[in-house]
């Protein structure tokens, strides 16, 4: 490793798929909670109800953590844990439990990373038309100002959204995730109402939290066609639109990408687009793979095609593609001239315990390795690179996929919450133990400082 001192090594992970707690201490369903109810949903009617418990095994896992050697840790609020009904009444029993969270953070030396949302919406405001209606920017700059507030005294590092293209196209365009709405006008409109939700929330943070360093989170992953048919092509650039640019390029840029400019039109009013590009201090990037598409009769016109058969893939399918990644950092640095943070990167794997109770999870450190090491020729070659966070701490709730897909460096035994660090935990904290070592003699690095 050659990166430069105070480049920050984390972990990633999100409120609705490790806290579990679901109707603990106030906590009101999310769209997620009701959409995993309905029939069918999910293989094994698994839930999210414990998931790796986490809301009560907290101070464990940042011990662990802490034996790890992580400088930071990515985590999100459960919105409908502090703002029961999604605005007004605020929780105490849930605002609580996230200063106990920080608190054991920061006794451990590990920085706290706050992400506003990641995905789970509380029902009570879907019921309300959610990020279809515009209210919902208002609600979310209130929600932010409670964060803010509450918070902003011990956390600095705050991401508005996570993944923003995922739980639109997937949540509201093709009703494959909560609330699982397919509707091209529903799409368009949250699309439109989460890029105003973020600018409102940055001029919330600026105002209430001095010495904020904001950021959003972005997954940004090259389309390929799955063919040289033109229809595939064309189909490529469509999911692009949607997938890589529809939020970035709006809070860069003050406009949509032009292949979403008519759609989009219909819904934004004057000062919108001014609202929206506030000054952000960082790219916040996740990244597993490319995409390989191919065309479609779908809403966007546009299906995930299998990648080449030349190209490896991971457990669960994923094409491992690590130059993709390192062309992406490079792509996003000309871009957007940001410093970037990889927030999340990592992947599941065929994870069972040996004959010592272990876990040999190799195929996962080689991804890590290569993905790490097409990171430093990105460094190498000029990309702004400052810290990487792996996805995920823990094996949790996959979603749409339950508990079958295991992410974690750390296994989790969801019948006992037993947790057993994997090989790939070690070799991970032994690259941070090599990095702190040749190049911060000081000691853990904290990252605490403002960009510059
Ligand atoms: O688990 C998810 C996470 O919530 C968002 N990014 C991708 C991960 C793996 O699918």
């Amino acid at each position: 490793m050659t990166t430069r001192p105070n480049f920050v090594w984390g972990a990633s992970t999100s409120a609705f798929q490790i806290e579990g707690a679901a109707h603990v201490d106030g906590r009101t369903d999310s769209i997620w909670d009701v959409y995993l109810r309905a029939p069918g949903r999910i293989k094994g009617s698994e839930t999210a109800e414990v998931a790796c418990d986490h809301y009560h095994r907290y101070a464990e896992d940042v011990a662990l953590m802490r034996a790890l050697g992580l400088n930071a840790y990515r985590f999100s609020i459960a919105w409908p844990r502090v703002l029961p009904q999604g605005r007004g009444a605020a929780n105490e029993a849930g605002l609580a439990f996230y200063d106990r969270l920080i608190d054991a953070l920061l006794a451990a030396e590990i920085e706290p990373w706050l992400c506003l949302y990641h995905w789970d919406l509380p029902q009570a405001l879907e019921a309300l038309g959610g990020w279809q209606n515009r209210d919902i920017a208002g609600w979310f700059a209130d929600y932010t100002a409670l964060v803010a507030r509450r918070y902003g005294d011990r956390v600095k590092r705050f991401a508005t959204f996570n993944e923003p293209c995922v739980f639109t196209l997937f949540g509201y365009g093709l009703g494959w995730h909560a609330p699982g709405i397919a509707d091209k006008a529903a799409l368009h409109k949250a699309i439109h109402h989460v890029n105003l939700s973020h600018g409102r929330a940055v001029d919330v943070l600026r105002k209430d939290v001095a010495g904020a360093s904001i950021g959003a989170i972005h997954n940004r992953q090259p389309c390929y066609p799955c063919s040289a048919n033109p229809a595939d092509a064309a189909a490529a650039l469509r999911l692009a639109a949607y997938w890589n640019d529809a939020f970035p390029f709006p809070q860069a840029f003050a406009s949509y990408p032009p292949a979403l400019l008519d759609a989009i039109a219909p819904y934004v009013m004057p000062g919108d687009m001014a609202q929206i590009a506030r000054p952000i201090d960082w790219f916040g990037l996740n990244h597993y793979s490319p995409h390989y598409v191919r065309a479609d009769t779908d809403l966007i016109g546009a299906a995930f095609g299998p990648a080449p058969d030349t190209v490896p893939r991971s457990a669960i399918g994923w094409p491992v593609v690590p130059d993709a990644f390192r062309d992406t950092l490079l792509d996003i640095h000309q871009r957007f001239q940001l410093p970037i943070y990889v927030l999340e990167n990592g992947t599941a794997a065929n994870d069972v315990l040996d004959a010592a109770g272990q876990i040999q999870d190799h195929d996962r450190i080689g991804y890590l390795k290569a993905y790490t090491a097409a990171m430093e020729q990105a460094i190498a070659a000029g990309a702004d690179v400052r810290g990487y966070f792996v996805w995920s701490l823990l094996d949790n709730f996959e979603w749409g996929a339950g508990y079958s897909q295991r992410f974690g460096i750390v296994y989790v035994d969801h019948a006992t919450q037993r947790r057993i660090p994997k090989a790939s935990a070690r070799w991970y904290a032994d690259m941070i133990a090599g990095h702190r070592n040749s190049h911060d003699p000081a000691g853990r690095t904290t990252g605490r400082k403002t960009e510059g």
